[in-house]
């Protein structure tokens, strides 16, 4: 069993509190790929990718091979920057592709997702 602490996860620990964080080092790396808003694709547990707002591709699913879109790239830039954050300050409070966390609008938790996935897409 393997414990890893990703990017993602340190963004809701500082949102979501201690519970987020028992969670993330509670769960094993076992499961499928899961695609997170920087393109990264990380080998985990369904819990956990939902948990942390990844997108599971389904139990025995490999990273490898898998091609994942940079979710949080809005502008299509390749890299996920301020202008970025711009997007997300243009919908906020509104539902449509700046809702990363899929809530149904977007607000605090995608502006955190968005710095979790900070810089060039994976
Ligand atoms: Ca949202």
């Amino acid at each position: 069993m393997t414990y890893r602490l990703i990017p993602q996860a340190l963004a809701r620990w500082l949102t979501g509190g201690a519970a987020v964080l028992a969670i993330a080092l509670a769960t094993s790396v076992d499961g499928g790929a899961c695609c997170y808003p920087d393109g990264s694709c990380v080998q985990e547990d369904e819990i956990e990718c939902i948990t942390f707002h990844g997108m599971y591709q389904g139990d025995g699913t490999l990273c490898f091979g898998t091609i994942c879109p940079c979710t949080a790239d809005f502008n299509g830039s390749l890299t996920i920057d301020f202008q970025d954050v711009l997007q997300i300050l243009t919908f906020w409070g509104a539902p449509g592709p700046t809702d990363l966390d899929g809530d149904g609008t977007t607000g605090m938790p995608d502006l955190m997702l968005l710095i979790g996935a900070w810089g060039p897409c994976v």
